[in-house]
């Protein structure tokens, strides 16, 4: 038996090819910014692709190359590319596979500033964007233009919980001559893996479930093939949104405890959402694993798992909402999301401020809704605190 093909958990504690001459089990920190060549010919081969020496962090450095590789044997990709952040994989996307003139379409519910990078930057650029609810296939297909080159899915969505047909959208993406771009993040790879169902590029930010401690901001793209790997690639080097290697080091650690965090979090949200769902308080609710979310029987043929992310309203809305999040005693009121500790925010005045009021109300984002990120905690400690929270409302 050989460490290829190992199944996923396996590949969380020995992925990425990862051998030490030393024999240390750890990955080291390669906290260098620069690679000694043996020779000035060996030099001149690292340049021009006959050696895969390292040359440069910003091109390559090995502690980076065990994150990048891991991450992309989780989500069954060519080939992973580490970014500073969620949003260096964004822009990186963005300026990758977009050019003048072309159009990209995209769910309308997604990560604020994901949507605010295209709408209020790339359009300085001739690039053009449309917005639709992607739950819907049919508003993808009249979305689609001539000069249409991506289609751009989040999926569970950020922060309606929203979720898209993967492998419809792959049929309309592969029918028109699009890419398929699919931010992962609500998942992480050990819920969904959306290369599986068709798309040609997966990314995260690493920020949230894949590092888990809320110590880090990273990202990471997949590319399902090498030719996207490698355009990808060297626009993230060109752009010079690379990842740092003390920053690999702590998400390599992190991703480690993946398959375990989220089973911890993703019972807890269950309990959660069910208590939630049945609190009179509450007005409604959107949680992938209740069979009252309207694609409870999508996500459970596409998702391994319904996760540990909730939306939910209160039935005095925003003002019940806050008061709700003024309460909280065990969940900390703050963004980000996917750690260990259970976050509690408001989307509409925080993570999707910039968006416009009328693009929210037509994405869903309503000033009521109330984001919760569920953590690994003991549950009943977390129900005693939305419970004496509710109450206050
Ligand atoms: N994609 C999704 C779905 C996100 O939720 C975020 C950040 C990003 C991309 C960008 O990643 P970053 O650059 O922050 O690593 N989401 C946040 C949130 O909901 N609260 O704070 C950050």
């Amino acid at each position: 038996m050989s460490k290829e093909n190992l199944r996923f958990n396996s590949k969380l504690i020995h992925g990425g090819g990862y051998k030490n001459k030393l024999g240390a089990v750890n990955v080291p920190i390669y906290q260098s910014s620069t690679f000694e060549f043996i020779t000035a010919e060996e030099g001149a081969r690292c340049f021009n692709g006959e050696s895969d020496g390292y040359i440069y962090t910003r091109l390559g450095n090995p502690t980076i190359h065990v994150l990048e590789r891991t991450v992309a044997e989780l989500e069954n990709g060519f080939g992973g590319i580490a970014t500073s952040s969620g949003m260096g994989a964004v822009s990186t996307i963005y300026m990758a596979l977009l050019s003048k003139g072309d159009h990209i379409v995209s769910s309308d519910a997604v990560y604020g500033p994901s949507r605010g990078l295209m709408e209020d930057h790339f359009s300085r650029f001739g690039v053009e964007s449309t917005y639709v609810n992607t739950s819907d296939i049919e508003n993808i297909k009249k979305a689609i233009r001539p000069n249409t080159k991506v289609l751009y899915l989040e999926t569970p969505a950020n922060p309606t919980i929203d979720i898209s047909d993967l492998k419809a959208c792959s049929e309309i993406a592969k029918a028109n001559n699009l890419l398929m771009v699919v931010d992962n993040t609500f998942s992480s790879p050990y819920l969904q893996r959306p290369i599986e169902f068709g798309a040609d590029v997966v990314f995260h930010s690493i920020t949230k479930f894949i590092n888990g401690h809320a110590d880090v901001v990273g990202g990471v793209i997949v590319a399902k093939e090498e030719a996207l790997y490698k355009k990808l690639r060297s626009m993230m080097i060109a752009m010079g949104c690379n990842m740092d290697p003390h920053q690999a080091y702590l998400v390599i650690r992190g991703l480690k405890t993946l398959a375990i965090r989220v089973d911890r979090a993703q019972q807890n949200a269950i309990v959660l959402a069910d208590f939630l769902e049945k609190h009179p308080k509450v007005e409604w609710i959107k949680y992938p694993g209740l069979k009252s979310h309207p694609q409870y029987e999508l996500a459970k043929k596409q998702m391994d798992g319904p996760g540990a992310m909730i939306s939910f309203g209160l039935k005095g809305g925003l003002e019940a909402g806050r008061k709700l999040m003024n309460s909280v005693k065990v969940a900390i009121l703050a963004v980000s999301l996917g750690g260990v500790e259970t976050l509690i925010e408001h989307p509409a005045s925080m993570t999707h401020s910039k968006v416009s009021l009328a693009d929210k109300k037509k994405a869903g984002i309503s000033d009521g809704l109330v984001r919760l990120s569920v953590g690994i905690e003991d549950v009943d400690d977390l129900l005693r605190d939305l419970d004496q929270a509710l109450a206050e409302v």
